[in-house]
């Protein structure tokens, strides 16, 4: 009884425990909104991570609940390390603990392709409109882009009559480039048209090892099937087939997505834009679009920009618009347009406790269903656009999205917003914090091999020269989430900072890149500060920030396509495997960053994750993906939570390539 009650007192202590906000983020802007929240007693993200502490089953991957025999929970490693001598841990069919963690990691590889591929796939439908004419809300922005592409997808660009070639028309080519893509979902056979940008031994080595993969959805299901009940219960085949749809996404589903937008939208050239909570006005009417898919975005910064809305929130009494992005459709309206960003993933709640924010946009992934209860705390308006993403919690509205009237659609959002500007309640004081930093995005590929050519010819061929004669020791892909289990911000900028100096150049996207941002990483200037001598020279010499933002979580096939580009100006190898490169997403934490690590490990890259990696109560599963999959695919796994240890392999790994290459001396 005694020691009921002492468990009774425990738990309500905890309920009562509260945390500091100096201690959960190094981002002073969000440290107010923290204490403002916490004056108000509204509830975050912050306080639940105090309350609700992760299963220490699950962090291990050794929970399956794939049938209903179960959920079969294994015994932590631990205890088997301190009993046992044989691990003979099994589920009540028979699973091991590699078959379960196996498992739940395809699990997680399949949900994360399938929203950066659905993602893409509405991408597709859209342009496919367009290029059709069924709307006229889009149009062919960047038709460059859509000549270099539809070679790839075997689309002629020329029309021969006779013995004359004649350029094709543009709306024909988007057309066929349309439907082709758009096929890539539901191919059934063969391979996808785009895994062929890869180098030719990168390609050659998914053949030999028969994980390229057939068709984007094809592979995602497949996935869902063999992790059924009593199917795929061996965990190399398991992660073959993790490869195929990781590969799907990265090269396949991903890269349309980013591909198809740059040709509606623009392909990103270096851009100026502002960061952090302080981008919001007092005097304004502030709306945030939160999530992911441009499509929509797009509309709403259009509409945002007419003057039939300026004229409108003036006729309210605003002094006009501001419209700012959170997430990583934060990272495509800035890259395209120059608009600000309110924040990154954990910041999205504290945005809404300025009570400056009059609505909040949502579309798909990263939203947290709380933002529904914190928007009814203030006056703020939450509004859901995509029939895939409604939400139950609190008084969120929908009006819904659709591309054949996508313009008239965002209108009416910004007008809501507008409309809501006079109801601040004047009883809720408004704080917006003066953080706001300024920044330089939009490195593109094309990009980055325009302005490391610095001839009339762009080339990546000056980038592997400095890599080569030592001044650039290596690439760092830092990218990925934050994470309430680690302090907000604080691993980003120190794998980072020392990458930076250490001569490491960073290609960065997502909520690092945010981060990044916020902390003056993404300006030439911080070349001087951060980076070690050689490093700082080049970027001083060409004028570009050390970090190079390359866009949204679905643009790190910007990344891959930077890589097969370094491997194909020479010198450094034949496949990607070989360049002297890592990748790292130290604050990860959605199932998308598990199929981002999963392609660039099979794309020949080690990455390292940092916070968990739920595969730890399966050695030999771990072994596999830390160790032996590096003779597979020449890049691996790894896990280490000290942001400083975490940088130091990378880089002890960037100089085991340069030796490999002979261009250590
Ligand atoms: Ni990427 Fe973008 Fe951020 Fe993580 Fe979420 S916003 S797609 S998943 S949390 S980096
Ligand atoms: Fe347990 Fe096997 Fe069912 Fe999983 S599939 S819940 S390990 S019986």
């Amino acid at each position: 009884m005694a020691a009921e009650e002492a468990k009774g007192k425990e738990k309500a202590a905890e309920k009562t425990k509260s945390y500091k906000p100096e201690e959960v983020t190094v981002d002073t802007a969000s440290i107010k909104m923290m204490k403002k929240a916490l004056a108000e007693g509204i509830d975050t993200i912050f306080d639940r991570a105090v309350t609700m502490k992760p299963c220490n089953i699950g962090v291990e991957g050794i929970c399956c609940k794939n049938c209903s025999q179960g959920p079969c929970r294994l015994p932590l490693t631990k205890k088997i390390k301190d009993g046992l001598e044989e691990d003979n841990r099994k589920g009540i069919c028979g699973a091991t603990p590699e078959t379960i963690a196996a498992r739940n990691f395809a699990r997680m590889v399949a949900a994360g392709a399938a929203a950066h591929s659905d993602h893409g796939r509405g991408v597709a439908e859209t342009f496919l409109a367009m290029a059709r004419k069924e709307t006229h809300d889009y149009t062919i922005k960047d038709e460059q882009k859509l000549l270099e592409i539809a070679p790839d997808f075997d689309v002629a660009i020329t029309v021969k009559e006779g013995d004359e070639e004649f350029p094709r028309d543009i709306w024909d080519i988007a057309v066929e480039v349309g439907e082709k893509a758009l096929a890539e979902w539901g191919k059934q056979s063969g391979e996808l048209y785009t895994i062929k940008r890869a180098p030719e031994a990168t390609y050659e080595n998914w053949k030999k090892l028969g994980v390229v993969p057939r068709g984007i959805d094809r592979e995602i299901v497949e996935i869902m099937h063999r992790t059924h009940m009593g199917v795929d219960q061996d965990y190399r085949n398991i992660l073959a087939q993790c490869s195929r749809a990781a590969l799907g996404d990265g090269w396949g589903g991903s890269m349309i997505a980013t591909d198809l937008q740059d040709v509606m939208f623009g392909t990103p050239y270096p851009i100026h834009g502002q960061i952090n909570l302080g981008v919001l006005e007092m005097d304004k009417v502030n709306i945030i679009v939160h999530g992911h898919e441009p499509l929509l975005s797009e509309m709403i910064v259009a509409a945002a920009q007419s003057q039939e809305m300026i004229d409108y929130a003036k006729s309210k009494g605003a002094n006009g618009i501001v419209l700012a992005g959170m997430c990583c459709t934060a990272n495509e309206i800035l890259m395209r347009h120059g608009m600000p960003i309110a924040g990154n993933y954990l910041q999205q709640e504290l945005a809404i406790i300025t009570g400056a924010v009059d609505a909040m946009v949502v579309d798909v992934q990263c939203i947290m269903e709380n933002v529904a209860n914190v928007a009814d705390c203030y006056h703020t308006k939450l509004i859901t656009t995509n029939p895939r993403a409604r939400i139950a919690s609190g008084h969120t509205i929908h009006i819904e999205f659709d591309e054949h009237h996508a313009y008239e659609i965002g209108q009416e959002i910004v007008k809501t917003a507008i409309d809501n500007f006079t109801n601040r309640r004047p009883e809720q004081p408004i704080l917006i914090p003066n953080e706001r930093e300024t920044m330089v995005a939009g490195f593109s590929y094309e990009a980055v091999r325009y302005h490391l050519g610095g001839t009339f010819r762009g080339s990546y061929v000056p980038l592997n020269d400095n890599i080569i004669n030592g001044r650039i020791r290596g690439i760092g892909g830092v990218v990925g989430c934050n994470n309430c289990r680690t302090v907000h911000d604080s691993a980003h900028l120190i794998v980072v900072k020392e990458l930076l100096k250490n001569d490491v150049i960073v290609l960065t996207t997502g909520c690092n890149a945010m981060a990044c941002g916020k902390a003056g990483l993404l300006t030439p200037e911080a070349a001087r500060v951060f980076c070690g001598p050689g490093l700082a020279e080049v970027c001083e010499t060409v004028g570009i920030p050390p970090v190079l933002h390359m866009g949204s979580c679905v643009d790190n096939s910007r990344i891959l396509m930077a890589a097969a580009e370094v491997v194909k100006a020479g010198g450094l190898g034949k496949s990607i495997a070989d360049l002297p490169a890592a990748g790292s997403a130290p604050e990860w934490m959605s199932e998308k960053a598990i199929s981002i690590g999963h392609y660039f490990v099979a794309s020949g890259v080690y990455t390292v994750f940092g916070v968990t990696l739920p595969v730890t109560g399966a050695p030999r599963f771990q072994h596999y993906l830390f160790d032996e999959l590096e003779k597979l695919y020449g890049g691996m796994w790894d896990l280490i939570e000290d942001p400083y240890e975490h940088a130091a392999k990378m880089i002890a790994h960037i100089d085991k390539k340069r030796k490999a290459l002979g261009i250590d001396k």
